[in-house]
């Protein structure tokens, strides 16, 4: 096989950019036995990484262990410093890729930032990944020509450019960079093989090699992909609601049909990914306009209001009004069993009840804080309330004692975004009960 093929015996690769995605991949690195260096502009980050130490949260107890195991046998190091790049044979980019939050287009400062400062340092012949989510069409418009016009170099010649999409996820980051397959595009097929021998030495998974464009367009296609599902299911939610079924149990009798595949419907989506990777790959055409997908992310985004509004409507049934009422939210996190806060539908739901005069709580055994909102970590907070409003489905949830709990509220009001609790159980223990998908 050829050196490209087969990597390079001395392979010593570089991550720019030690969060949680560049963080796993840098301890994968060096638990394939390739000497690694992480670098970061946030020193703080540096030195608590350098010392074995998670320097964010949303981390899982595996993250933390093969740091600790990586640092200790000196296969990983960190830095601020880029000119340690330039002993890198291939360096790979994590760094964040938002979308703007006005006119959902990509925002790439920190990706060009990290380029420019970091391309000067980088030596010839090196292997360039990309594994942050981009809009189709960024390799070939900014990556490329940051590269080429810095330094001077052809692709394909003087350096090697691919872009391998992320495909980690809170609380599953070691298992995912470990086992998923990896989508490989290479700016040229020579580079996207050269890429190959080190995905070989992170996953297990299939590693399948393309074009960078095709891989581009495939990592925000799935989680865009995701997104329309997810709202189909919020569609027909609304659509039980109406109609008084439970759409649980009727997603149950779809998903009997072979090839159907519903997904949860619920108080909102979340995350660093899906909310954002829809207008990633929207942004990326001008003459045709997609309607399907920004359809969905409206449909996503309005079921924090929709939750409100089956809290104002359970408080008019229960003879009060939003403003005066206290409102528990039970769970802050974009995600079951994290304390991941990124996107939260938890914050849009307490803001739109805070802004109709309700004063709002928030229970997260997982979570400190949510913005301007204090969060309790246990169900003690709750006492006093009119209604709780279920917005993540933590385990936690799933144990509470509704009998004890509606002892201590002051009108006891039951709204499940997450299909925690049966309609029974909270009518037994008194409450007036309501949910996303849960006709009467
Ligand atoms: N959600 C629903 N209904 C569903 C599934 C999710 O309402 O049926 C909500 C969740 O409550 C959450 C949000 O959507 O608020 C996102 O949930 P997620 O399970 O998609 O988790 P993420 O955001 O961490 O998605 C990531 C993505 N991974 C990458 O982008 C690399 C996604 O592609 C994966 O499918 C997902 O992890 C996963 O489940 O692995």
């Amino acid at each position: 096989m050829t050196e490209a093929a087969v990597g390079r015996a001395e392979e010593r690769c570089a991550v720019v950019g030690i969060g949680y995605v560049g963080l796993t991949l840098l301890c994968a690195l060096g638990r394939g036995g390739l000497r690694s260096v992480g670098y970061d502009i946030n020193a703080e980050k540096v030195e608590k990484a350098g010392r074995g130490e998670i320097p964010f949260e949303g981390a899982d107890a595996e993250l933390e262990e093969l740091l600790r195991e990586v640092v200790a046998k000196g296969m990983i190091s960190t830095t601020a410093d880029p000119a340690a790049l330039s002993e890198a044979t291939a360096v790979f980019y994590a760094v964040e890729t938002p979308v703007d939050p006005f006119d959902n287009k990509p925002k790439y400062a920190a990706l060009r930032a990290a380029l420019n400062v970091t391309a000067p340092h980088l030596s010839p012949g090196v292997l360039i990944v990309i594994e942050s989510t981009i809009a189709p069409g960024t390799m070939s418009k900014l990556v490329l020509p940051a590269i080429e016009h810095t330094r001077g170099w052809k692709v394909g010649v003087d350096f090697n450019l691919v872009h391998c999409p992320e495909r980690v996820m809170p609380s599953r980051l070691v298992r995912n960079i470990s086992t998923c397959d990896r989508v490989v595009g290479g700016v040229t097929p020579a580079c996207a093989e050269r890429a190959l021998p080190i995905y070989r030495r992170i996953t297990s998974g299939k590693l399948h090699p393309t074009s960078a464009l095709a891989a581009e367009i495939t990592k925000t296609a799935e989680n865009a992909y995701r997104d329309v599902q997810i709202a189909f299911a919020n569609e027909l939610a609304m659509i039980c609601e109406e109609l008084g079924a439970d759409v649980y149990e009727v997603r149950e009798l779809v998903n009997s049909s072979p090839g159907r595949d519903v997904h949860l419907p619920g108080a909102g989506v979340g995350g660093h990914c899906i909310p954002k990777d829809p207008w990633l790959l929207c942004s990326s055409v001008t003459e045709f306009r997609p309607t399907l997908m920004p359809a969905a992310r409206k449909i996503n985004d309005g079921m924090p209001v929709h939750v409100a509004k089956l809290v104002a409507q359970a408080l008019e049934a229960e003879g009060r009004s939003i403003p005066g009422a206290v409102v528990t939210l039970l769970g802050a996190a974009y995600l079951e069993d994290t304390d991941d806060v990124r996107n939260a539908p938890a914050l849009t739901l307490a803001r739109k009840l805070r802004d109709l005069g309700a004063e709002v709580r928030i229970v997260d055994p997982h979570v400190s804080a949510l913005e301007e909102f204090p969060v309790c970590p246990d169900l003690s907070v709750a006492e006093g309330s009119d209604a709780l409003a279920v917005v993540t489905g933590h385990t936690a949830f799933k144990n509470a004692d509704l009998t004890k709990l509606g002892a201590r509220m002051r009108t006891r009001i039951l709204v499940d975004g997450r299909n925690v609790f049966s309609a029974e159980a909270a009518s037994a223990a008194g409450f007036r009960f309501s949910g996303v998908g849960r006709g009467s």
